[in-house]
């Protein structure tokens, strides 16, 4: 269960942020295995899944260190997306984002996966985890409230989704924030203009009946999924069948994705 208000400000504004959420000694782990994985990968890193100019991604990170399997089955966190995503829900990926600094590259306004809610509510939810402060000089993401509940993309609705919407907020929070986002309300992230990091990483759930945006059960390694708890397989659809079908039959690859 989430407090009463918690749930209210995202069922108004779609998002809410837990400030100082992770602890120091857990930012810092975060933050070194992330390091690690970007030195590892070089060049390479988010070539799975996907890459974006100006910006730093890391995909797939549940198979990349134990500490990323337990930032997506945290039982805090996955009481929030209870209350935006009614009925089961699935990890569907955990990426990293950062916006190089001293860059000028906004991303358009945009819901994950181009959803929609449809006729039982929401199906997508992210949760971002801040690993530096988000400031308004460093790329903070921004977000246009309430929008989840507009029934339209911002494609549909604006002639220029790069362009600031005059309704839009900045996610501003100190390192070691979560914000919950309903991930279909309209939002992007900003221009990094500062010298500094700008680490997150994006855990991004969706409703059972969908596909994953990165399907669990073909990326991880033999040895991460004989690694994982049965908790953790449920989460993550390992050996499900349905979910195989469903993810399977319909790789998501409408606009801009986590
Ligand atoms: O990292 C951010 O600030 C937002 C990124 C985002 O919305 C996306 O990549 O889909």
């Amino acid at each position: 269960m989430i407090p009463d208000d918690h749930r209210k400000q995202l069922d108004r504004h779609s998002f809410l942020v837990l400030k100082h959420f992770m602890t120091p000694a857990f930012l810092t782990e975060v933050r070194s295995q992330l390091d690690s994985v970007f030195a590892a990968e070089g060049e390479n890193a988010g070539a799975e899944f996907r890459q974006e100019q100006h910006t730093k991604r890391l995909a797939n990170l549940v198979d990349k260190g134990d500490v990323f399997q337990r930032i997506v089955a945290m039982p805090e966190i996955l009481a929030y997306i209870a209350a935006v995503i009614p009925g089961r829900f699935k990890l569907s990926s955990l990426n990293a984002r950062a916006p190089n600094p001293h860059s000028d590259w906004v991303q358009p306004l945009h819901c994950d996966t181009g959803a929609l809610p449809d006729e039982t509510g929401n199906t997508v939810c992210n949760v971002i985890w801040m690993l530096d402060d988000f400031t308004a000089e460093n790329g903070a993401t921004r977000l246009v409230p309430g929008s989840h509940k507009w029934g339209k993309l911002p494609q549909q609705a604006m002639e220029d989704p790069m362009a600031p919407h005059p309704d839009e907020i900045l996610l501003l929070a100190p390192a070691g924030s979560v914000a919950i986002v309903n991930a279909h309300a309209w939002h992007g992230g900003t221009a990094n203009r500062s010298g500094g990091p700008r680490r997150c990483l994006h855990a991004f759930y969706t409703r059972w009946d969908k596909p994953q945006q990165q399907f669990q059960d073909g990326m991880l390694s033999e040895q991460t999924k004989a690694s994982l708890s049965p908790e953790l397989r449920q989460l993550l659809a390992i050996g499900d069948e349905q979910n195989a079908a469903i993810s399977l039959a319909d790789p998501l690859r409408s606009g801009f994705l986590k």
